[in-house]
């Protein structure tokens, strides 16, 4: 199973976003199996954003991450990579398609609510940026069966 690292921005918890956000992981059929609710330390969210380092929105994007908590979480699924970045959207909400996350929720330039990693090598590298392996948990979802052929 192909696992993936999500993070719920701060505008997506101070909008009160969450629940929504994750159940529509949860209609999907895409299993938790790692979250945790924190304030990202500066240095962590560099370590993260290390790629985007030197890009003019680069020192805006760190104020944000780092401005109020947030939720990351790793999920769980065959293809889940692709599939929870299919339902994001567009970076931004006002280039997103209706029926994506961001595309339903958000019209910012900025305020994005939602990171996903975008390879299943980037997966990889990041969510061992985010989780300590004992942190990640491997358990057997019941409607497994019923959701992956
Ligand atoms: P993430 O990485 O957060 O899942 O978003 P995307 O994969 O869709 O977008 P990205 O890597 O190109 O950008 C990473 C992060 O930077 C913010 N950003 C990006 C920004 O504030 N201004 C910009 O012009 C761009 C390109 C949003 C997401």
């Amino acid at each position: 199973m192909d696992r993936t690292l999500i993070i719920l921005k701060p505008d997506a918890v101070q909008r009160g976003l969450t629940g929504k956000i994750i159940s529509r992981f949860e209609d999907k059929g895409l299993q938790v199996v790692g979250m945790k609710f924190m304030k990202i330390p500066v240095e962590l969210a560099e370590k993260h954003y290390a790629p985007h380092k030197g890009k003019p929105f680069y020192d805006g994007l760190l104020k944000y991450m780092t401005s109020s908590p947030v939720i990351v979480m790793a999920l769980q699924g065959k293809g889940v990579v692709d599939i929870a970045r299919k339902m994001m959207g567009a970076t931004f909400g006002f280039k997103a398609e209706p029926g994506t996350i961001r595309g339903d929720y958000g019209v910012s330039a900025s305020f994005n609510l939602i990171h996903g990693s975008d390879s299943p090598e980037s997966a990889k590298t990041e969510l061992a940026i985010w989780f300590k392996p004992e942190e990640l948990v491997d358990y057997e979802l019941a409607a497994r069966a019923w959701v992956f052929d």
